[in-house]
């Protein structure tokens, strides 16, 4: 404990500090033998020392200045609280009482008042002390202590401090964070309230708009080195590149080293206010695993003559001042009086520095070494910050003191107006000052005042620069103002920023990467939102955004386009006019059509031929009309469908089939029947032949000639009467039947348009992103049925031609029928898997295809060989062709 007073004429007023000093306590024995004592400290803390000389340059300063409680002079009692709460606690119990065994509830003086606390540190020191210092409303104001839970003032009344509230910092990196899109953050956290709540502020924020944490990891008190090599496997494995860290640079330091240890590089690092200046973190050699590192700082301040003050520093001065400086030269300091006299001395002679360092080389040293010439952190006056805060705590309870001293009497605060006595004030009268104090900041324009204890969240971001000597520069890149407007607090220059990898831009953290439209979130079971799969919308469903959680179905007659993010409407589909194939089938379709037409026209100017009339020329004409109405009809099955072609189509090709069909069973059935007319003609020619022939020899045996002239005549006459006997017989009869095949067809026809008639429909289900424009039959059973009529139609025209086709027949009709049929037979079976293996309009040319090729196959078959007889070879179109096996007879 240091303690000191200027000046003894003046009122004296105690103010209490506690810095950690020591970074731990030693561990004890575990002896429980002996009497037990205080635990000693170690680990010599540079930076938090210049923060307890800070408190007394501070106080310095206040007692010489006449503006500020002139008639007071400020004294201090400072406690190390070496970074533990016992020793906080124990600190504390030893300030309110007086006495060096901690003794609560007794509050004796020095004579001098207590005024109050500045200090213990580290939050969870803040909230141990701020518990008993409660409990007394004794008030404490902490330069350090920044955990949010300290500012319930249900809990801590007396509570203030001139750090911000970690709740801004937290805010800030969680604005940090979601700025840079990282949507995948490691966390690190010491095992303290600093870090605890630190880190749980900053996880609700982030959170709170979609960020996921990776990983969770605190940071042991005591360092152990398996908890140390767990958390860094745990940062070398994750896939997170920023790590959140709310940690004081003591605790953090151990894991630093061992991730130095492990290469670890390319990782992000965002820093809390407790080590983004640190320079225990800050070693030689950090630069690959921490450059670029982003943190948030506290307002940095220039205080005039505090570099002074802090060199000026007598080692003999108190116990810390002396480890200070055996620690730092690394030497013990020589109590001998010779060497006081001797330092006395030295202090009035020039030329003080040359001995200083002779002295220091025997592991003694002289107290007459050189603070300047070292280059340590205590000294380093280029980022005082907490110093910084630590001297506006020391102001903040100076102005209050002033305050209550210079209190009116009888326009007091207090009950019935009174004021409180400098000499003699009680613990919340200046707890009252202190909560309602207001000043600017010497040489500075701040202005300090508490709201609710806190003062106002101001930082700045730094960000660590490696330079050309591998050296860390901080490097402020921005502000943050916890108290603006929401679009204000955060100003970032973001091209100052240098980052921990090679190109020049901001690392990406994310788990998996963004779904693109067309794709929508899978999640991954167990694991975080962030981590998920992007998996393809199907077919007709699509997502229009970036990570759509769905994918949304097409409406009716949309489907989607290839990459699944629009829905487009469904191509209409029918086999137009104008296409390629539509223009071809109408080609063909005409050209067959007039081919027909041809032929009937080849056969009216024959008209009176033997060859047109053999055979029935009606049946022949309604054949080739029905051909040219099937040629035609295919042209209708083309184009848009619409009512009308839907019925005029597939009737058309019923009755033109019909038709058709029934002619050649017609035309086969006059075939046959004049060969029975011949074959019977023959038979009685032959009987007859005998009957002369018997009568001729009975005649020869008798003599007379007249006979022979008569048999003669007869053959003539048996074959002269087959034509008409034939034509009248048969081709009304056959003509009957053909006429009546039809009409049966023509009536199923009409009571199938009439009852249930094909209509165009919107094919939208047998492909998906085609609306296929089709004719609907109407009714599965007619059209079954009158087709199924057509096929038995041609089965009885194939039979009887198959009949007719070894009958005597000049002309080969019966042949050629035949053949006509199987072509016809072939065309439609093979339609029957092409048209099934089609889809949408493709069924319709397979259909006109296999209309017109069986078209075709008829005309060809039935027509051609009369054309070529009727055309090139006339000779042989002779009324004689039409006598079976008579050879003509000669002139
Ligand atoms: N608040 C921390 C402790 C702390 C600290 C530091 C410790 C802060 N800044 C710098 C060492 C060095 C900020 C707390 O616990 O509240």
């Amino acid at each position: 404990n240091l303690s000191g007073y200027k000046d003894v004429e003046k009122k004296k007023v105690v103010v209490g500090g506690m810095f950690p000093v020591h970074k731990r306590i030693l561990s004890s024995d575990g002896n429980t033998s002996r009497v037990p004592v205080s635990s000693g400290c170690e680990g010599f803390n540079f930076r938090t020392f210049r923060w307890t000389q800070t408190m007394l340059f501070a106080i310095n300063e206040i007692n010489n200045r006449d503006d500020l409680l002139p008639n007071t002079d400020l004294g201090y009692v400072i406690y190390d609280s070496c970074f533990t709460i016992s020793k906080a606690v124990e600190g504390t119990l030893t300030y309110l009482t007086g006495q060096d065994e901690a003794v609560p509830n007794y509050r004796c003086g020095s004579g001098a008042p207590l005024a109050a606390l500045v200090g213990a540190g580290g939050s969870d020191l803040s909230i141990a002390t701020a518990r008993i210092l409660g409990l007394y409303h004794f008030p404490q104001v902490s330069y350090c202590s920044s955990c949010s839970a300290l500012e319930s003032k249900f809990q801590f009344p007396t509570f203030l401090r001139t750090i911000p509230n970690d709740k801004h910092q937290s805010n800030a990196m969680a604005q940090l964070v979601l700025h840079f899109g990282w949507t995948w953050v490691g966390t690190i956290a010491a095992d303290d309230d600093y870090g605890k709540y630190g880190i749980k502020d900053f996880k609700e924020k982030v959170e709170e708009a979609g960020v996921c944490i990776s990983f969770s990891e605190t940071l042991p008190k005591v360092s152990s080195p398996e908890s140390i090599q767990r958390i860094v496997e745990t940062v070398v494995e994750s896939t997170a590149n920023i790590i959140v860290v709310f940690s004081s640079d003591v605790d953090l330091s151990p894991l630093i080293l061992e991730l130095l240890h492990h290469n670890v590089t390319n990782r992000t690092w965002i820093a809390s206010e407790a080590w983004v200046t640190s320079a225990l973190i800050n070693q030689p050699g950090v630069e690959s695993l921490l450059g670029g590192t982003l943190g948030f700082g506290l307002k940095r301040a220039d205080i005039p003559g505090l570099e002074r003050h802090l060199l000026d520093l007598d080692p003999y001065a108190d116990p810390l001042t002396e480890e200070f400086w055996g620690t730092l030269f690394n030497c013990t300091l020589d109590y001998g009086r010779a060497l006081r006299q001797s330092k006395q001395r030295a202090r009035e002679v020039n030329g003080t520095q040359s001995r200083a360092v002779k002295g220091a080389v025997d592991g003694l040293c002289t107290g007459r070494e050189s603070l300047a010439k070292l280059n340590n952190t205590y000294s380093d006056i280029s980022q005082l910050r907490i110093t910084y805060s630590v001297y506006k705590a020391v102001y903040a309870v100076a102005y209050a003191l002033h305050n209550l001293e210079h209190c009116e009497p009888g326009k007091g605060p207090f009950s019935g107006k009174t004021c409180a006595d400098i000499t003699n004030f009680e613990p919340w009268q200046l707890m009252y000052y202190l909560k309602n104090v207001n000043f600017k900041v010497p040489n500075t324009d701040e202005e300090i005042y508490f709201t609710n204890g806190d003062v106002g969240g101001l930082y700045d971001i730094i960000n660590w620069h490696v330079n050309s000597n591998g050296e860390i520069s901080y490097v402020t890149v921005g502000h943050y103002n916890g108290s603006a407007v929401t679009e204000d607090m955060m100003i970032i220059k973001n091209d100052s920023i240098v980052w921990n990898n090679e190109v020049l831009e901001p690392p990406r953290s994310v788990c998996s990467e963004n779904c693109k439209p067309g794709t929508r979130k899978g999640i991954r079971q167990g694991e975080p939102v962030c981590c998920f799969d992007c998996i393809p919308c199907a077919d007709g469903e699509i997502s229009n955004k970036t990570n759509a959680r769905e994918c949304v179905l097409c409406p009716e007659d949309y489907w989607s386009n290839d990459a699944h993010d629009t829905c487009v409407h469904k191509i209409i589909e029918f086999l137009a006019f104008g296409e390629p194939l539509g223009i071809t089938l109408i080609v063909i379709s005409a050209f067959g059509a007039l081919v027909t037409i041809g032929v009937m026209v080849v056969f009216i100017v024959h008209l009176g031929t033997p060859l047109v009339k053999a055979n029935d020329a009606l049946l022949s004409f309604s054949l080739l009309f029905s051909l040219v109405v099937t040629f035609l009809s295919s042209i209708v099955f083309l184009g848009e469908p619409q009512k009308w072609s839907c019925m005029t189509s597939q009737v058309a090709l019923a009755l033109g089939f019909a038709l058709c069909l029934s002619s050649i069973m017609g035309k086969a059935a006059v075939l046959m029947m004049r060969a029975q007319v011949l074959k019977a003609a023959r038979n009685r020619a032959k009987a007859a032949a005998k009957a002369a022939k018997a009568a001729a020899e009975a005649a020869a045996n008798s003599g007379s000639p007249d006979v022979i002239v008569t048999n003669t005549n007869n053959n003539n006459d048996a074959t002269a009467s087959v034509n008409p006997e034939v034509d009248t017989l048969t081709f009304a009869h056959q003509r009957a039947i053909a006429s009546v095949a039809t009409l049966i067809q023509a009536v199923a026809c009409t009571v199938w348009l009439i009852i249930l008639p094909p209509h165009p429909v919107k094919n939208t289900s047998s492909q998906n992103i085609k609306i296929i424009l089709e004719c609907d039959e109407g009714s599965v059973i007619f059209i079954c049925c009158i087709f199924g009529y057509d096929i038995l139609l041609a089965l009885l025209a194939f039979i009887l031609a198959f009949i007719a086709r070894k009958l005597e027949d000049n002309f080969s009709e019966g042949k050629s029928m035949t053949f006509g049929m199987l072509v016809f037979f072939i065309v439609w079976i093979s339609f029957v898997p092409a048209y099934l293996s089609t889809r949408g309009k493709f069924m319709v040319a397979v259909q006109i295809f296999a209309i017109l090729a069986s078209s075709f196959g008829l005309l060809t078959c039935i027509f051609l060989p009369k054309c070529y007889v009727l055309l090139v070879k006339p000779e042989n179109n002779k009324e004689e062709m039409l006598r079976p096996h008579t050879k003509p007879r000669d002139g």
